[in-house]
């Protein structure tokens, strides 16, 4: 493959400062740990910065400030008053937008044009979306019998993924808060930077020290807090595998859990769609962000008469596709935020390949470092392949076909997971049936990616369980019982 030199565009390091090392920030200040490890930028492969590795004592001073903090002055603090804490922190993270968006994309690889247009402005409408709830939460039906204000559990820990390092943060966070929990936070080894400027945020916004703890760490920091005894509830977002180890750690104790995990959404293609838009939702579905999303449409089902003219069309517009560097405001694709991944997504697909799927990708020139992948599109995909069934969680479409509406429903939920699926027709009494029989928790109708903070999301089967976002949302974060600390 033709090869070119990265340089990221000059400016974007006058954006942002980034600290060549970085400590965890535990009861309102930042403190160094023992280790540090690197994060890098995936297009380039150069290390960003150094950050703290957080060791078992230091989960113990973080879920300690938690504690003192939801004890003290958040755990007597009105709602009213939590909630200008929040606005606070939304109108900061507009007001540092370009830093966020600059620095999201370094650390993750992902194009500039998604963080400065969905990344950053979610995260902030998260936080304004729950700011709002923090003084209304006896309206929102959720109080327990004999109570008249839900209460919240205390000390939260979130385990956050890579692949949305700051609206994730924000989906956690701003519930927790507005609920009136305190938080201890660890996001994901390979992109740390968004949520260390976020603890500055919070530090501008002058948070009460110990109502968010960050840690930064690999997957013992993350395990050691899920297990900690001072933590009393768990929400975390991930792989299937990890979730489950959650779940079995957790058994036999009184946490509560909420695990939002993977998913292999079907975007199903019916004759009478509007091709030309379907085509748009395909592209949207499985190469935003790389097609690194737990919700990306990864199986396309096609019905048959107009598989070949779609299967063309979508060629056509793949070939046009900008890929390559993810600070060029242009670039519709950027790079994959590992080696690892990187190695998954390629394995994954020499399997399809292998089994009998016929894979093809625009051509596409690449730097000489750094991660990258085509966006990919295999046909010819039997519901047997790995490439059908698991996650590859990269920019890679498998293409299966279906004849009847029956038909496409079996297909769609012939998948251990159950996260999102999108449907395409123009009948409106047949999208009423089908999210009816689709076996997913969002089901989009000709559309696919929309996200709200009103609107609930979250899975069946093996894509988890709990809701974030909306009254749903919230649900997770309040106890049942008339015993929870009050307010
Ligand atoms: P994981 O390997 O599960 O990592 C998620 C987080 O858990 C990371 O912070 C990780 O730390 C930490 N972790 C690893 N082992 C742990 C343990 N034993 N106990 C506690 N925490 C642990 O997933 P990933 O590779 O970051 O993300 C990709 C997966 O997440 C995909 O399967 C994707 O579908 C899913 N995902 C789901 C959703 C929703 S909303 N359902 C959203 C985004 C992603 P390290 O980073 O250091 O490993």
């Amino acid at each position: 493959m033709p090869k070119f030199d990265y340089a990221p565009a000059p400016e974007s390091r006058s954006i942002v400062t980034i600290k060549p090392t970085y400590g965890l920030f535990i009861d309102g200040t930042f403190t160094r740990a023992k280790g540090l490890f690197p994060t890098i930028n995936p297009a380039d492969e150069t290390t960003l910065a150094e950050v703290s590795q957080a060791g078992p004592k230091d989960v113990d001073k973080a879920v300690d400030a938690a504690r003192r903090a939801y004890e003290g002055v958040w755990g007597r603090m009105s709602g009213a008053e939590r909630g200008k804490y929040l606005f606070r922190i939304a109108r900061l993270l507009q007001e540092r937008a370009r830093e966020f968006a600059v620095l999201e994309t370094l650390d993750n690889g992902k194009p500039i044009k998604e963080t400065r247009d969905v990344d950053v402005p979610v995260a902030a409408a998260h936080f304004f979306y729950h700011a709002g709830w923090a003084d209304k939460l006896e309206y929102a039906g959720l109080a327990p019998a004999g109570g008249d204000v839900p209460r919240p559990h205390g000390v939260v820990a979130q385990v956050i993924p890579w692949n949305f390092p700051l609206l994730m943060l924000a989906w956690k966070v701003a519930p927790a808060l507005a609920t009136g929990n305190t938080v201890v936070l660890k996001p994901a080894e390979t992109t740390p930077l968004t949520a260390l400027l976020f603890a500055e945020v919070c530090q501008q916004a002058d948070l009460p020290p110990g109502v968010v703890n960050i840690l930064t760490g690999d997957g013992r920091t993350g395990q050691a807090l899920v297990e900690h005894p001072g933590v009393d509830k768990i929400a975390f977002t991930g792989s299937t595998e990890v979730g489950r180890a959650i779940a079995r750690a957790i058994a036999g104790t009184t946490k509560k859990a909420t695990l939002e995990l993977g998913g292999k959404a079907a975007n199903i293609i019916f004759d009478d769609a509007a091709i030309d838009q379907a085509v748009e939702g395909i592209v949207n579905g499985i190469f935003f962000n790389q097609g690194q999303v737990c919700c990306a449409g990864s199986r396309l089902l096609v019905q048959e008469p107009i598989h070949d003219e779609v299967v063309s069309r979508l060629q056509r517009r793949l070939a046009t596709l900008r890929v390559g560097d993810p600070m060029d405001k242009n670039t519709d694709l950027g790079a994959i935020n590992s080696r690892a991944q990187l190695d998954r997504i390629s394995t994954l697909v020499d399997a399809g390949i292998a089994e009998g799927a016929t894979a093809w990708a625009p051509e596409c020139t690449f730097p000489g470092t750094g991660f990258w992948f085509p966006p990919t599109v295999l046909t010819g995909v039997a519901q047997t392949h790995r490439v059908a069934t698991e996650e590859i969680f990269g920019p890679v479409l498998s293409v299966l076909t279906f004849r009847t509406p029956q038909e496409a429903v079996a297909k769609a939920n012939n998948t251990p997971y159950g996260l999102s699926a999108g449907v395409w027709t123009e009948k409106g009494s047949r999208i009423l049936w089908m999210a009816d029989q689709l076996r997913a928790g969002v089901v989009w109708a000709n559309t696919f990616n929309r996200f709200d903070p009103t609107s609930p999301f979250g899975g069946y089967k093996e894509s988890g369980y709990g809701r974030e976002g909306g009254r749903h949302g919230l649900e997770a974060y309040v106890t049942h019982t008339t015993t929870g600390a009050a307010r």
